[in-house]
């Protein structure tokens, strides 16, 4: 299988820093360590309402999670200290970071500020070698910025992914490839990049079976897979084989800037709600400058929390703030027409070329 033939002799390392915006915090103020602490928006008591960035391990033990709504991390933990997201910090930290990844080899692809992978195929011998490379970004940086972060190392990039979620946190782990396939079969299906909550749902309405393992999806035939998930069914048939042929540095990080706000109090009030969106527009627009624009992003989160976006995308000529803002408006009343829900919040972003 041509496939398998090209990914068994590549090595890749994933990188990713432990609880990142938290243990910032905590390097910064020590007398935090050991609390509960959580990294969002003002919880006000709460009757805040924004979400949860990040949280350390502690506050992870109340249930707290990113993307929560931060009042309900401090129904779960009032206790807990409350910070806001300080990302200049954070940036700085990341590319500082970066500094230290960059030196190892050419071949990065970043993932996020707190996250990269690394093929380290044509300058290591095996992944032993690769392990050791890891370990000394792993005391770089520790001695550098004083933080810990996790690594994995596999023979592609899904199962350095899945090595670093299992060193989690402080750790290093190595999946050698005649272990993948069996290592991965046990484990739910969501561990499958590119599988989130949905796409298992349909696995699981497939099989009519719940709780499916990777040992499970595996059974489904890949004609099968590419009616339930069509061009994707294909990749997802190879991924539940431990076979991953995506390259390093082949999904680039799309780059975007966007903003968000969340209202007081729920509304359906058309002024308001396009006040607020021309202000989300027009702070986004002022802070891309001249960067070339590819597309838009609107996202709406209804009362309920349910949440939709719709995005569209063109040519690169067709930057002019006008055009963008017109853009939005029209993909913010697809979004909100049909509806009679209440909005909690307002999300506009642009992508740009990279
Ligand atoms: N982040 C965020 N909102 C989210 C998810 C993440 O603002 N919904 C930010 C805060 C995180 C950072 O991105 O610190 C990195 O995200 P990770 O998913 O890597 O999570 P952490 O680094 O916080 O924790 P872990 O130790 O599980 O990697
Ligand atoms: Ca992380
Ligand atoms: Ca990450």
């Amino acid at each position: 299988m041509k496939n398998e033939d090209l990914e068994e002799k590549r090595v890749v390392l994933h990188v990713d820093m432990d609880y990142f915006f938290a243990q910032i915090e905590e390097r910064e103020n020590p007398r935090f360590r050991g609390k509960p602490l959580i990294v969002g928006a003002d919880p006000k008591k709460g009757a805040g309402r924004g979400v949860v960035s990040t949280c350390n391990y502690e506050a992870r033990k109340y249930g707290i999670k990113s993307g929560m709504p931060i009042s309900r991390s401090y129904k779960l933990c009032p206790e807990g200290v409350f910070l806001p997201v300080n990302m200049p910090l954070y940036k700085r930290v990341s590319s500082s970071i970066f500094q230290i990844i960059e030196k190892e080899t050419e071949k990065i692809e970043r993932v996020s500020l707190d996250e990269a992978y690394l093929d380290l195929t044509k300058k290591v011998k095996n992944l032993k070698e690769a392990e050791s490379i890891g370990k000394k970004i792993k005391e770089k940086i520790k001695r550098k910025e004083d933080l810990t972060c996790s690594v994995g190392v596999g023979k592609n990039k899904m199962m350095a992914k899945i090595a670093c979620e299992e060193a989690k946190p402080d750790g290093i782990k190595v999946i050698f490839p005649k272990d993948s396939s069996k290592v991965i079969l046990k484990k739910s299906v969501e561990i499958i990049p590119g599988i989130g909550i949905k796409r298992k749902k349909e696995i699981e309405n497939y099989l009519k079976k719940k709780d499916v393992t990777v040992a499970d999806a595996k059974k489904i035939k890949k004609e099968n897979l590419e009616k339930i998930f069509g061009k994707l069914g294909k990749e997802f048939y190879w991924k539940f084989r431990g076979v991953d042929c995506e390259k390093v540095g082949e999904k680039k990080e799309t780059k975007s800037k966007g903003k968000e706000y969340t209202f007081q109090k729920d509304t359906y009030d058309p002024k308001k709600i396009i006040k607020i969106f021309r202000y989300l527009v027009f702070q986004t627009i002022k802070e891309v400058g001249k960067q070339k624009v590819k597309g838009v992003v609107v996202t709406c989160r209804f009362e309920d929390f349910e949440t939709h976006t719709k995005q569209t995308s063109f040519p690169l000529k067709f930057y002019k703030k006008k055009v963008l803002y017109k853009k939005g408006v029209s993909l913010l009343l697809h979004l909100i027409t049909k509806t009679k829900k209440r909005i909690r919040l307002l999300g506009f972003r642009l992508i740009l070329e990279r």
